[in-house]
């Protein structure tokens, strides 16, 4: 039977997955070089949850993570030249070298962080997606996090307030089994992330993390879910990273049997070999694609290493934006590209039709579930 996905498609997925992988390499090899400092996470074996995500959504979608958020962005066509200079800390980064690592931002791809605080992206995300709903657009946000964010708080009061509201928002736990050195298993009495949606009745499911067009379908589903006005998902995407949890783990808490295991289901040739068995692309096709990536991260790299230091003024500029400030656009400063910058409505434009709690609606459900008094 034919491929129901086109070459376009898988190409694009391969693409962008191993555009995440070399980066990630050599994100590796800078912070051995020590041109990285302070915390870094690499994204190598859960290429597929950020790829077949963004390759479900609209380019106008919302999206968030957390810490380790060098994947989302680069899958959501941030430049990668940009993504390494804010790793190496040089006035050419996304945030002109202040955030690092941890804090890639770029608003020109909806790409809104990038957070440090375990789970601190839940609430955030849940705020966009109540914006959008307010403002009556269509939007879908999608927040990343990892399963050991799920044990936080503020999962849970997120939860309860968006499934209330009919947020359209896809929480994607990536459950990589482990917080730093911690099995999610030894410090979760639910270790399924996915079934603790059903205490809020709210739309959970597992998905297939380490393939891309699982993921991808998967979101696909949940999406149309969103922008239907049913609600919020909670997706627990099952995937596992090659690597320790931070740049300087040696990830010694699991065994050598165990990741052996995980890498023989890595993403990348699994499309790959999906792609050419289906006859919809060659080996020397991926070869190609796959020589011009390297080059672009070798140009990657050569962007950050040349790029300057953030001035000394730059310590006490951006911590507070003055009203009528020009918006700080990265790539039209860095780059002098003219960038196509979102516009949002003022308040005299907005179009509110939505009221947040119809007392009516809600008696009409307390009584349906037999909890009128
Ligand atoms: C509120 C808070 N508590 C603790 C930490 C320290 N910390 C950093 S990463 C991490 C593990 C989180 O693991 P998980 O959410 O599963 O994400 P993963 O690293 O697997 O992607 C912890 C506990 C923190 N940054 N924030």
């Amino acid at each position: 039977m034919a491929s129901k996905y086109s070459k376009d498609l898988l190409l694009t997925m391969h693409r962008k997955m191993y555009l995440i992988r070399r980066f990630e390499e050599r994100t590796d090899q800078a912070y051995k070089q020590q041109k990285i400092a302070g915390f870094c996470h690499l994204y190598i074996g859960q290429e597929a949850v950020a790829v077949g995500t963004n390759e479900a959504l609209r380019p106008d979608d919302y999206m968030l993570s957390g810490y380790r958020d060098h994947g989302q962005p680069l899958a959501r066509g941030s430049d990668a030249g940009m993504v390494m200079a804010e790793l190496f800390g040089r006035g050419t980064g996304y945030s002109k070298g202040k955030g690092g690592s941890m804090h890639i931002f770029d608003i020109e791809h909806h790409f809104y962080g990038g957070y440090g605080i375990v789970g601190g992206q839940i609430p955030l995300a849940a705020g966009m997606a109540f914006a959008s709903r307010y403002r009556n657009e269509d939007r879908v946000t999608v927040c990343f996090f990892g399963d050991a964010a799920a044990n936080q708080g503020a999962f849970h009061e997120t939860f309860n307030m968006a499934v209330k509201w009919k947020l359209p928002v896809i929480y994607i736990c990536e459950n990589n089994r482990y917080g730093m050195g911690t099995a999610i298993g030894r410090v979760s009495a639910e270790p399924e992330i996915y079934k603790r949606a059903s205490a809020y009745k709210m739309r959970g499911e597992a998905v297939d993390g380490m393939d891309c067009l699982k993921m991808y379908e998967a979101v696909k589903d949940a999406v149309e879910y969103c922008r239907a006005g049913k609600g919020p998902v909670l997706m627990e995407a099952n995937t596992y990273r090659f690597r320790g949890h931070s740049v300087v783990d040696p990830a010694v808490y699991r065994s050598k049997d165990e990741v052996e295991h995980e890498r023989k289901n890595d993403p990348i040739p699994k499309l790959k070999e999906y792609a050419i068995k289906n006859k919809l692309a060659t080996e020397a096709e991926f070869d190609a694609i796959d020589e011009e990536i390297k080059a672009q991260v070798d140009a990657a790299v050569k962007f950050a290493d040349e790029s300057p230091e953030p001035s000394l003024e730059e310590l006490w500029r951006d911590t507070i934006v003055e009203p009528g400030e020009e918006d700080v656009r990265p790539r039209e400063r860095v780059l002098g590209t003219k960038v196509k910058w979102p516009s949002y409505p003022s308040g005299q434009e907005l179009k509110v039709t939505w009221d947040l709690e119809p007392r009516q609606q809600a008696e009409r459900e307390d009584k349906k579930a037999g909890l009128a008094r």
